[in-house]
């Protein structure tokens, strides 16, 4: 009926602003040659809490899409001097924007450009004028199915940290910013030490453990800006953009330490605790991203063959 029609429809507006995960957080760029229209897009949807950037041209989308990082585009199909269809190119050959969802708002009604679209990597198309309620909603299943989706493919299910696959992937959305805008970054390779033991001794269930403990007590010191993930076994990768290798060092030698005094985990009253080797390795310009993964590596290799239980440069 009527009533619980609405009632669901307030519920999802209730989750929608819990879960704001999708909305409030999410960047988006809107591309369209008409003004009106699109600072009428653009202030609905930041009222709803998105972010949004917005261009009128495919020369200024490509100069956005190469400084920030996008979730979501909504491109305008006829633009001047350069139509839409210009940026399918620029944005399906690059990996780190390859899958952004990407909604094409096209004034035409037309079979061959939806089909087209469709085939060149859009995710919706979407013809004007359109209800603003609808698009929007489309934004948000569009954002949700996303979001799902890297949590599937980029999430180590044991720690709920990153997994390798997103490692890989967002190393060179880093590395793209950093060539950019010179900063210091770095990377360090953390390797649990002695775990096998730990999996001899105690079983695999409490290996596992320790493993979460591992990537909870990481997490809780690193920065929100710092990419934490799981590159193996029990072998950690961080990155941490704006920081030299000296303060890399010293942030994760203070989580070394911590790991000193307090147990990574605690299984049917048993506290367990760890140590471990880790290799810093700062970016400098025109370092090959194997060579920079090599260094770190390297360099915690140094710190197991020398003794364990320490960060090296
Ligand atoms: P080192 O100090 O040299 O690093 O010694 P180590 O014992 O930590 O290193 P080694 O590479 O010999 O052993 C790593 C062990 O980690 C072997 C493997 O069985 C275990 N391991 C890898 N993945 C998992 C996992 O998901 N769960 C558990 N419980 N163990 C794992
Ligand atoms: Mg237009
Ligand atoms: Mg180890
Ligand atoms: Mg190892």
């Amino acid at each position: 009926d009527v009533y619980s029609h609405e009632l669901e429809l307030d519920e999802e507006q209730e989750h929608r602003s819990k879960t704001s995960g999708y909305s409030s957080s999410s960047r988006l760029l809107v591309i369209d040659d008409d003004d009106v229209l699109r600072s009428y897009l653009v202030r609905r949807l930041r009222l709803e809490g998105y972010e949004v950037d917005d261009t009128s041209t495919v020369e200024g989308a490509q100069r956005l899409l190469r400084e920030h990082s996008y979730e979501l585009i909504t491109l305008d199909l006829m633009m001047h001097p350069q139509s839409g269809y210009a940026l399918f190119e620029f944005v399906k050959e690059d990996p780190t924007l390859k899958w952004v969802p990407l909604v094409v708002l096209s004034g035409r009604d037309d079979l061959h450009d939806k089909i087209r679209c469709f085939y060149l990597g859009a995710d919706d198309y979407v013809t004007k004028p359109f209800e603003y309620e609808e698009l929007s909603a489309r934004i948000y299943s569009l954002l949700k199915r996303t979001k799902n989706f890297e949590q599937m493919a980029f999430r180590d299910p044991l720690t709920g940290v990153y997994n390798r696959r997103f490692f890989d992937h967002q190393i060179q959305v880093e590395l793209k910013r950093v060539s950019r805008y010179p900063a210091s970054i770095s990377m360090v390779f953390i390797d649990i030490d002695r775990f096998k033991c730990i999996n001899d001794k105690h079983g695999h269930h409490v290996g596992d453990i320790v493993l979460q403990g591992m990537a909870h007590m990481l997490q809780k010191h690193l920065r929100a800006t710092d990419l934490l993930a799981r590159f193996g076994g029990e072998e950690f990768v961080v990155v941490l953009p704006g920081t030299s290798a000296v303060d890399a060092k010293k942030a994760i030698h203070a989580i070394l330490q911590q790991a000193h005094k307090e147990p990574v985990a605690q299984y049917e009253g048993q506290a367990y605790y760890i140590t471990f080797s880790a290799g810093v390795c700062e970016w400098s310009e025109g370092m090959e991203l194997e060579d920079w993964i090599k260094r770190a590596d390297g360099a915690m290799y140094t710190a197991k063959q020398s003794g364990r239980n320490q960060v090296l440069l």
